[in-house]
């Protein structure tokens, strides 16, 4: 779908020549100025204000050296990275992504999504996202203390609880969070909601590590109702094996559907009877371990190198929840011929917009991103709330909670969808639906 309205492809053009060597921020700029087309069309006054001209720059982009000694007193540099995007509706919030494959463009592209998907939320927060190149895997836990220490070390003086708060993501989790924290209360003397994702002794909240997974199908579950389906008795696929696929799967199950796969960089786990989670989650939350130890545990199940494959697996619900455009065209055709009725993404931009297309075409169900993995960062903003006001909520609160925000975004997606006469097209809804709240508040504040 390529745009039409002069304004949007000027401004288009001006994107790609502002930030070249950035495709996936380009990718994200575009799928998203591509469904504000009808509201350009119809809101000259959000154009008027320059909406759409400023949304597409971050407020703020903060780039850093991160030294540190390895185990064997070697010293290592990092990049780090800090983009705060958009704080129209509150304080700048997303997560920290450490991955080798980190670079400014992929976290200004996660950063600009968080804008959105924040908004969609319902909970005051603005858009923004960091990490570094670093890779934890194979590193001790001496060496990730270092690194976050390190990291911490510049980061403090650009975030807080007010200003900016992150948060896990790829390869930031539990234990990276606790160092960070430590350094950030040992440099400010001060305990603050700075980050989310805390441990449950020092301010985390209960279920933001179920969070994300949980909300997908929650989010997912809502769609197939709305659409005279449901779980029971599905057979899904779902891809990676971390934080995010780890806890869709629990959910899933509990919801009667069937996953039959998982997967992790090097390749994926195909197991008939349905993943048995207790497995995995001894392999990865306690052992760090690699995907292919599954089969010495569960014999009878197949491992493939590779993780494009699990797309080839027929299924009738696909999660991907690994990491970006892990699904292209072709994957997507497969999943289609296969039977494949719904995608709902847990990852970020985990679909090329090749992918979208097959989706469209064969009338799939389609959850995006923003929308269906917008729980993790729910629950964050609630773990906020927690340590504003010094309490902490039971696990069924919060969990109620997320499943009410999870319905709210539905709605909202859907409402928007058919307001502009996308009915059925559930990301052209959350694109519009996010933007709207942001882009009221942008043009209330003036041009800032
Ligand atoms: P984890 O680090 O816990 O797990 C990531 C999983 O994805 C691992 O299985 C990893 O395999 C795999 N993976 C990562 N990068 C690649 C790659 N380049 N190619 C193939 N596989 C890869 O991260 P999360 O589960 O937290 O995050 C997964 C996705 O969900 C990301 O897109 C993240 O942005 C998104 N997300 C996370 C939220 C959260 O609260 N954590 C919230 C919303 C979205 P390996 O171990 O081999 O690297
Ligand atoms: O992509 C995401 O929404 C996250 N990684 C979670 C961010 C957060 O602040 O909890």
């Amino acid at each position: 779908m390529a745009l039409k309205n002069q304004y949007l492809v000027d401004l288009l053009e001006t994107v790609k020549k502002r930030n070249p060597g950035e495709p996936e921020f380009i990718q994200a700029v575009t799928e998203v100025l591509e469904s504000l087309e009808p509201v350009a069309e119809r809101r000259p006054d959000l154009v008027e204000a320059g909406v759409f001209d400023r949304i597409v720059e971050p407020e703020r982009q903060i780039m850093f050296r991160v030294p540190w000694v390895d185990d064997n007193g070697k010293v290592q540099v990092n990049r780090g990275f800090r983009v705060q995007f958009n704080s129209a509706i509150g304080p700048y919030k997303g997560g920290l992504r450490l991955h080798p494959s980190v670079y400014l463009g992929i976290i200004k592209f996660l950063g600009f999504e968080q804008i959105f998907k924040n908004s969609l939320t319902t909970l005051p927060m603005g858009g923004g996202k960091g990490g570094s190149d670093f890779d934890p895997k194979g590193k001790s836990d001496g060496e990730v203390m270092r690194f976050c220490q390190s990291f911490m070390t510049e980061l403090y003086r650009h975030i807080g609880p007010d200003c900016d708060v992150p948060a896990g993501d790829i390869g930031t989790g539990a234990r990276e969070i606790g160092y960070m924290f430590g350094q950030y209360k040992r440099l400010r003397n001060e305990f603050s909601g700075v980050l989310t994702g805390k441990g449950l002794t020092f301010g985390g909240s209960l279920a933001r590590t179920e969070a994300t997974g949980f909300g997908l199908c929650y989010f997912t579950d809502e769609m197939l109702r709305a659409n005279g389906m449901s779980f029971e008795g599905k057979t899904v696929v779902i891809s990676g094996s971390g934080n995010v696929a780890i806890y869709a799967t629990k959910k899933a199950t509990e919801l009667g559907a069937k996953v039959v796969a998982l997967s992790d960089s090097n390749g994926y786990i195909y197991d008939a009877n349905g993943i048995n989670l207790d497995v995995v989650k001894d392999i990865k939350e306690v052992r760090r371990g690699r995907i292919k130890e599954y089969l010495d545990a569960v014999p009878t199940a197949e491992y493939h190198e590779g993780c494009r494959g699990i797309w080839s697996i027929p299924c009738d619900i696909a999660l991907p929840c690994a990491t970006q455009n892990e699904i292209d065209g072709e994957s997507a055709a497969l999943l289609a011929k296969n039977g494949c009725k719904v995608v709902a993404e847990g990852a970020n931009m985990p679909s090329t917009p090749e992918a979208i297309e097959v989706y469209f075409q064969n009338k799939m169900l389609f959850g995006p991103a923003k929308a269906a993995n917008a729980g993790g960062v729910a629950v964050s903003g609630l773990e906020m709330s927690q340590n504003s006001e010094r309490l902490s909520w039971t696990f069924e609160e919060v969990d109620g909670k997320l499943k009410g925000i999870m319905k709210s975004i539905f709605a909202a997606c859907d409402s928007a969808a058919k307001e502009f006469g996308l009915e059925g097209n559930y990301m052209a809804g959350a694109n519009i639906a996010g933007f709207l709240k942001v882009a009221e508040a942008m043009k209330a504040q003036g041009v800032v």
